[in-house]
C-alpha cells in the first residue's frame, strides 16, 4: 500500500488559502488569462451571444464569444479542407459550428435517438459523432441554424449546457451492462455529480430558447461556480472493474467502484489529478495518470465531488491556462495537502484506497447478457462517426430503424461505441435481424477493436495532423505486419490525435500517434494495457508512411520474446525498448524513474 503514496520527497508550494478571485478589478491586478476577464463580463456566460446571432453578415460570432459559447456547449469552426480555395476566391472561411451534448454516462432513450437522429439528417450533415467521452457532437450546424437545433435538442429533453468550457464537462460512467447493480450505481453517481455540479445560470435557455431573463441577485445564479467558473475544464468518471473502459486515469477527478463478493457497491476510490493533453516543445506541460487519493462510502461520493472541484477551483492557476488544470495543481501543491483540504472542507477524514484490478480499457463487442436476463449489443463504430458509409455499413439509417423498435436503451462507451441495451429476449432477433440487413459492425480486428482516433482535420481548428481520416489506413497496413508475426489475434491498444492534446488519450494507449505536422507523428510506446500508465516518446516525428516500418520489427521482437499472456507495452518496456513512465513530471524524460509507481495497486 505503500505506493499509494504520492512522492515524499518532492518539495511542494505552500497552498493558498483564500477564496478565488472574483473581481474584475483583481483580475486585472494579478495578471490573470485573458479567459478570466471574460468570464467576469460576461454577466453569468451571456456575453455577446444574443447580438452576435443577429449578425446575418457572417457566419462567425466574436472571438470573445467564441469562448464563452463553449459553454453553452458549442465550438465555432471552419471546414479546414475548403480554406485554400476560398482563400483564392477572397471568401470567408466556411464557418459552421460543432455542438456537444451532456449526455451522463451516455445513456439515451430510443425516442431521444430518433429526435437527434432528425437532427443530424435536417441541420449536421446526416452524420452525429459519437465522442470519446460517452456524448455525442454534431458538426457542421450553421449560425442560422443554431437556436432551431437546439430547440430539437431541449424537445428530447437534453441539452449542451457545460458540455465544454471552464466547468465540470460531461460526466462518464461504466457501461458494462454485464454488472447490472454496479452499472445502476455508476451511473446513479454520474448523474447526480453531473446534476450538482451544473452551472445553474439561465443563460443558456434565455439565449438558445429565447427564455426570459431572471433578474435578481446575480450571486444567487452561481453558488458553487461564481463569476469565474472554473481555471479550466474539470472532468469526471465513474469506473467499475474489471473493466477501465471509461480510462479513469486520465481525468481530473474519478470514482472506481469497490464490489464485495456479490458485486454490491461498498464504496468508491477516489482518483485526483488524471489528463492527457500537453504541448509540444515545453515540458512544463505533459500527460499525467491520476493518484488515488481515498475511498469514500456511497454516500459521500457527492460531496467528494464537490470538494475536489471547489478546491480546484480556488487553488487552480488562473494565470497561465496551459497550466490550470487539476493535475498541475496537484503537482504544485501536493496529493497530501489537496487531500487534506478536501477533507477539512467536507468535514472528515477518509480512509486510505482498497485494492481492485483492471484488465484493460477497450469495449466488450456483441452481445453480453446481464443477470436480470436482459441483452446487451456493443457495435464497433469506426471512430464513433455514426452516418452511412458508401458502400458499407449504414449506422444512420440502421440505428434509426432500431430505435423505432427497440424497448430499451442506448449508451455510448467512452471508446466511441454504442451498445443497444437491455433488450428483453423477445426483441433480440429483431434486432439481430436489422443489425444484419444494416451491415452494422458487431466486431472487428484485434487492433481496430481497441482503436480510436480524434476528430482532427477537416473540423477542428488545432489539428496539426490528420487521425480520423488517416488511422483507418495505417491500421490496414499493420494488420498486415501483426499477421506476418502471428500477432493478428492479439490485443493491442492504437490511439491517434491530431495533436497534442490527446482528445483520443493517445499517452495511454500501447501504441499512441501524436499529429506533429502534415502527415508526421510522435509515436509513444510502452503504456499498459489496461490504462494504468503513460508510454514514452520512442520515435519523433515521423513520417506517416515509415510508422508500419518503424512498427514491424518490434512486433517480431515481441512474438518472438514475450512471456506468457504479457502485453505489447509491458514487453517493450521490460525488453528495454522504452523506459518504463511513471507518471507526467517524468513523462519527457528518456530514461529514469522519478516518482514511485501505483502499478501494484491497479493490478498491472
Ligand atoms: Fe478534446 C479541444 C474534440 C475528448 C483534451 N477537443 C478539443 C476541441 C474542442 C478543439 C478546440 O478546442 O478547438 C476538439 C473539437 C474537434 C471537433 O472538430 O470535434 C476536441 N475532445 C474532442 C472529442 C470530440 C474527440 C473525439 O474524437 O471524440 C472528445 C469530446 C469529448 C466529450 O464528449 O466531451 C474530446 N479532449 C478529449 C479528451 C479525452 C477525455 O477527456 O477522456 C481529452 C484528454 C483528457 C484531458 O482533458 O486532459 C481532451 N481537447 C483536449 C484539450 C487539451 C486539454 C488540456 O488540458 O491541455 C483541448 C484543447 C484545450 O482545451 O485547450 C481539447
Ligand atoms: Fe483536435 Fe487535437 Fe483534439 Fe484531435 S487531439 S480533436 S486534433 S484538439
Amino acid at each position: 500500500m505503500d505506493d499509494l503514496k504520492p512522492s515524499l520527497e518532492r518539495v511542494y508550494e505552500t497552498p493558498p488559502t483564500t477564496r478565488p478571485i472574483d473581481e474584475a478589478e483583481a483580475a486585472h491586478a494579478a495578471g490573470l488569462a485573458h479567459n478570466e476577464h471574460i468570464k467576469i463580463a460576461s454577466g453569468y456566460l451571456r456575453g455577446g451571444l444574443a447580438d452576435g446571432l443577429l449578425k446575418h453578415a457572417t457566419g462567425a460570432i466574436s472571438e470573445d464569444d467564441g469562448q464563452l459559447v463553449k459553454f453553452h456547449g458549442m465550438y465555432l469552426q471552419d471546414d479546414r479542407d475548403l480554406r485554400p480555395e476560398r482563400a483564392k476566391k477572397k471568401l470567408d472561411k466556411a464557418y459552421a459550428f460543432m455542438i456537444r451534448l451532456r449526455i451522463a454516462g451516455g445513456v439515451v432513450t430510443p425516442k431521444q435517438w430518433l429526435i437527434l437522429d432528425e437532427i443530424a439528417t435536417t441541420y449536421a450533415g446526416d452524420a452525429i459523432r459519437a465522442t470519446t467521452r460517452q456524448t455525442f457532437q454534431y458538426h457542421g450546424v450553421i449560425k442560422s441554424n443554431l437556436k432551431r437545433t437546439m430547440a430539437a435538442i431541449d424537445a428530447a429533453l437534453l441539452d449542451t449546457i457545460a458540455a465544454c468550457g471552464d466547468v465540470n464537462r460531461n460526466v462518464m460512467a461504466a457501461t458494462n451492462p454485464a454488472q447490472v447493480h454496479a452499472h445502476a450505481a455508476a451511473y446513479g453517481l454520474a448523474k447526480e455529480i453531473s446534476d450538482s455540479l451544473l452551472p445553474k445560470t439561465n443563460a443558456w435557455r434565455e439565449i438558445w430558447l429565447d427564455g426570459e431573463r431572471v433578474v435578481g441577485g446575480e450571486e444567487e445564479f452561481e453558488p458553487v461556480y461564481g463569476r469565474t467558473y472554473l481555471p479550466r475544464k474539470f472532468k469526471v468518471v465513474v469506473a467499475v472493474p474489471p473493466s477501465n473502459e471509461v480510462d479513469v486515469f486520465a481525468h481530473d477527478l474519478g470514482f472506481i467502484a469497490i464490489l464485495d463478493k456479490k458485486q454490491r457497491l461498498t464504496g468508491w476510490n477516489v482518483t485526483v489529478g488524471g489528463g492527457m493533453g500537453m504541448s509540444h516543445g515545453e515540458p512544463d506541460t505533459f500527460p499525467r495518470t491520476a493518484d488515488l487519493m481515498l475511498f469514500c462510502k456511497p454516500g459521500d461520493a457527492v460531496k467528494v465531488a464537490e470538494a475536489v472541484m471547489t478546491v480546484q477551483r480556488d487553488w487552480g492557476n488562473r494565470k497561465n491556462r496551459k497550466n490550470a488544470r487539476l493535475k498541475y495543481t496537484i503537482e504544485r501543491y501536493g496529493l497530501k495537502a489537496f487531500r487534506a483540504e478536501v477533507e477539512a472542507r467536507i468535514g472528515k477524514t477518509f480512509a486510505e484506497p482498497k485494492p481492485f484490478a483492471f484488465t484493460g480499457n477497450g469495449d466488450r463487442y456483441g452481445w453480453a447478457s446481464g443477470d436480470d436476463g436482459r441483452h446487451h449489443l456493443t457495435l464497433y463504430v469506426p471512430s464513433g462517426r455514426i452516418k452511412d458509409i458508401e458502400g458499407g455499413a449504414q449506422f444512420l439509417s440502421g440505428l434509426r430503424r432500431i430505435a423505432a423498435v427497440h424497448e430499451g436503451d442506448f449508451r455510448l462507451t467512452g471508446n466511441q461505441n454504442v451498445i443497444i441495451a437491455n433488450v428483453p429476449d423477445g426483441k433480440r432477433a429483431e434486432i439481430e435481424t436489422l443489425v444484419d440487413a444494416y451491415g452494422l459492425t458487431k466486431g472487428a480486428g484485434a487492433l481496430r477493436r481497441n482503436s480510436m482516433a480524434c476528430v482532427a482535420l477537416p473540423t477542428c481548428g488545432l489539428a496539426l495532423a490528420e487521425s480520423e481520416r488517416y488511422l483507418p489506413d495505417l491500421m490496414t497496413e499493420l494488420e498486415g505486419s501483426l499477421a506476418r508475426h502471428g500477432l493478428e489475434n492479439d490485443e493491442i491498444t492504437i490511439r491517434s490525435t491530431g495533436c497534442p492534446n490527446g482528445c483520443a488519450r493517445p499517452f495511454i494507449a500501447e501504441i499512441g500517434l501524436v499529429g506533429r505536422g502534415p502527415e508526421r507523428y510522435h509515436l509513444y510506446l510502452g503504456a499498459a494495457f489496461d490504462g494504468s500508465r503513460l508510454g514514452k516518446l520512442y520515435r519523433e516525428d515521423v513520417a506517416a508512411s515509415e510508422i508500419c516500418g518503424v512498427l514491424d520489427p518490434l512486433f517480431a521482437d515481441y512474438a518472438a520474446g514475450r512471456t506468457p499472456g504479457e502485453h505489447f507495452g509491458d514487453f517493450l518496456v521490460r525488453a528495454g525498448h522504452v523506459a518504463r513512465t511513471t507518471n507526467g513530471p517524468d513523462f519527457h524524460a528518456r530514461t529514469g524513474a522519478l516518482r514511485p509507481s501505483v502499478d501494484a495497486v491497479h493490478g498491472t
